[in-house]
């Protein structure tokens, strides 16, 4: 079974909506099989994001990411990484579709609710960071 990475971010975590993020992942058929509340320190979220080093919003991304809990879960279902990535939607919640987790989570490009891996080797990379003490 494919697997892949979501985590919840920490505003949709201090607005109190992971459980109506996760009671979504559920109706739509994706299996949880690890999930766990935690705050990322810069060291782990500076490996999770290294894609985005050299990128101008990567210092802001980092103090955002480690501003408080997060939730990260990992999710089993037949092609799980293409199905996840179209229910959280655009990465800018404004040109989220209707339906989708950003379009009803997300206020900004930043603040956009959820991360969701975007290929296998994510995925493994993501799932590696954040459940390695475990
Ligand atoms: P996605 O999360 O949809 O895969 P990425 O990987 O391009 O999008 O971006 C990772 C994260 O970096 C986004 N979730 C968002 O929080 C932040 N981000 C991306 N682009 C910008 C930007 N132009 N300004 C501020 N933050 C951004």
């Amino acid at each position: 079974m494919e697997k892949t990475f979501l985590m919840i971010k920490p505003e949709a975590v201090r607005e109190r909506k992971q459980g109506e993020i996760i009671d979504l992942l559920l109706k739509n058929r994706f299996d949880i099989v690890r999930m766990k509340q935690f705050s990322f320190n810069r060291t782990q979220a500076s490996d999770f994001y290294s894609i985005h080093k050299e990128k101008p919003f990567f210092e802001g991304l980092i103090v955002y990411i480690t501003s408080g809990p997060v939730i990260g879960l990992e999710l089993e279902k037949e092609g799980a990484i293409k199905l996840l990535r179209q229910l959280v939607g655009a990465t800018d919640p404004a040109e989220a579709r209707p339906g989708t987790v950003r379009y009803m989570y997300g206020t900004s490009l930043q603040m956009n609710a959820v991360h969701a891996s975007d290929s296998a080797p994510s995925a493994e990379k993501e799932l590696a960071i954040v459940f390695s003490e475990d």
